[in-house]
């Protein structure tokens, strides 16, 4: 393919900058950017060993003092010829020499081009390409390990098994059909029965993961709710620990929903402060009630907040019913240093929490509430979480497919009914890691069973 180059750091003054080239005739098109110290050709140089030297503009004239490296395809990401230059990190001296290699034959890389050609060159599966961009977009510890293991392979080796089985499936009634003069074995009813069976309990297994892996990557939207003067808007300031929102004794005060980004106990919480709920004739606030009770009901963590110095009032109960629709809610009784309230009603939150905006007593007690409601999960299961939609609607389509197909085993059908049913999920798993169903059908064919010899 050909030659590609970029600015691959951060397009502002930074110590190192490093720029990547890709492609047909990389190597012969660095000579004329880079002169080594050690006289040798840039095919010349050891692989992946960092080479002093002089970054050249088209004119020969010295641009930069620094480091390029060899990569030599299929060694290396793109699986291609490549190449980094590492300079001082100077937007000027990074455009200069990116300026040059274009001279000298490369074009601008488009949007994730080193890794879509690594792809194509069958360095990685799409699941570990959409791991780059997750491990580059982590927002907390946890999501950038579990990109890191997705990169590794982790989805990539759990979906082996599944395909696997689909594939002994298909690739064997093929076999028999397609070539009666070699001498395999039919596949029987059980065999395909336990084969379904093995993709269906991983597949139902790693849909259980989606929830947590979406809330891993984005963060939990957590809407806090209550009446008004309840004390929201200074919970949302007291967790994001400045003065986001406007708080005042007037009742009403936030009319619109406000959204805060924090790091509570390792997981991302997505605050979202609305307003307080009551009956109002004033249109503006009942637009912003309306807000408040859709936020309310997207959302994967409800705190309600109540007044402790008023205690749970009747509208406050029949808010705490709406909060109770979401798996996750707790309680929260502010002004803790106005008046300890406890909570005595028949709903049951995840949990109570007592505490004062003001003091802060009762905030740490609130975090750890949430920390143990939403596991950050082992280091085991890194890697092994869905983390996208594509992801899911992809292992969702396998595992109807794969079901369908026992359901026609269990209702007599032959193993041919099964056939189209198995096809199927193959072809959405193979969408999930980017290899074609059909391609590896054939393959298994001509390996496995050295049909044809
Ligand atoms: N002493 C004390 N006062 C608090 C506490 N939390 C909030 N307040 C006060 O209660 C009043 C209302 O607080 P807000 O945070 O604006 O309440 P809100 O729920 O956002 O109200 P609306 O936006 O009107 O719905 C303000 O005067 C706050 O200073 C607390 O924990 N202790
Ligand atoms: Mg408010």
């Amino acid at each position: 393919m050909d030659c590609i180059a970029a600015i691959s750091t951060a397009q502002t003054a930074t110590a190192i900058g490093i720029l990547r080239v890709s492609g047909e005739g990389c190597f012969a098109l660095c000579d004329k950017v880079f002169r080594a110290v050690n006289h040798k050709t840039f095919a010349a140089q050891d692989p992946r060993k960092t080479v002093y030297g002089e970054m050249l503009d088209n004119q020969g004239r010295v641009i930069d003092r620094g480091l390029a490296v060899r990569f030599s395809g299929p060694h290396s990401y793109t699986g291609e010829d490549s190449a980094e230059f590492h300079c001082h990190g100077s937007p000027i001296v990074l455009r200069e020499l990116l300026g040059a290699l274009f001279a000298a034959g490369a074009r601008q890389a488009g949007p994730g081009e080193f890794t879509r050609r690594a792809f194509l060159n069958g360095k990685l599966d799409l699941t570990e390409a959409e791991a780059v961009i997750d491990l580059i977009d982590a927002e907390t510890p946890a999501a950038a390990r579990n990109a890191a293991a997705q990169l590794d392979g982790a989805l990539r080796r759990l979906l082996e098994p599944v395909q696997e089985s689909l594939l002994e499936i298909t690739s064997r009634f093929y076999a028999v059909v397609d070539y009666p003069d070699e001498d395999i074995q039919d596949i029987g009813p059980e065999e395909i029965a336990s084969s379904l069976l093995t993709a269906e309990t991983a597949l139902t297994r790693l849909l259980g993961t989606a929830q947590r892996g979406k809330i891993l990557k984005r963060g939990i939207r957590t809407a806090i709710v209550g009446r008004p003067n309840a004390g929201k808007s200074s919970l949302l300031n007291a967790l994001a620990g400045y003065e986001r929102a406007i708080v005042t004794d007037i009742p009403g005060t936030t009319r619109d929903t406000v959204e805060e980004s924090v790091l509570c106990g390792g997981v991302q919480l997505r605050l979202i402060d609305t307003a307080g709920i009551r009956e109002t004739e004033d249109t503006v606030e009942r637009l912003g009630v309306e807000r408040s009770r859709r936020a309310m009901e997207s959302a994967d963590l409800v705190l309600c907040v109540v007044d402790g110095t008023q205690g749970v009032t009747c509208e406050d109960e029949e808010l705490l019913r709406c909060a109770a629709r979401c798996k996750n809610w707790v309680l929260v009784l502010s002004k803790k240093d106005l008046f300890p309230a406890a909570y005595a009603g028949s709903l049951s939150p995840a949990a109570v929490v007592s505490l004062s905006n003001v003091t802060g007593e009762g905030l740490e007690e609130l975090e750890g509430v949430i920390a143990a409601l939403f596991p950050v999960g082992s280091a085991a299961d890194a890697g092994t979480l869905l983390t996208d939609a594509r992801q899911e609607e992809a292992v969702l389509r396998a595992k109807a497919a794969v079901g369908r197909a026992r359901e026609a085993l269990e209702a007599g059908f032959t193993p041919d009914a099964i056939l189209t049913d198995a096809e199927e999920a193959l072809e959405a798993i193979g969408e999930l890691t980017g290899r074609t169903a059909k391609e590896e059908i054939v393959g298994r064919i001509f390996s496995r069973f050295c049909v044809g010899k």
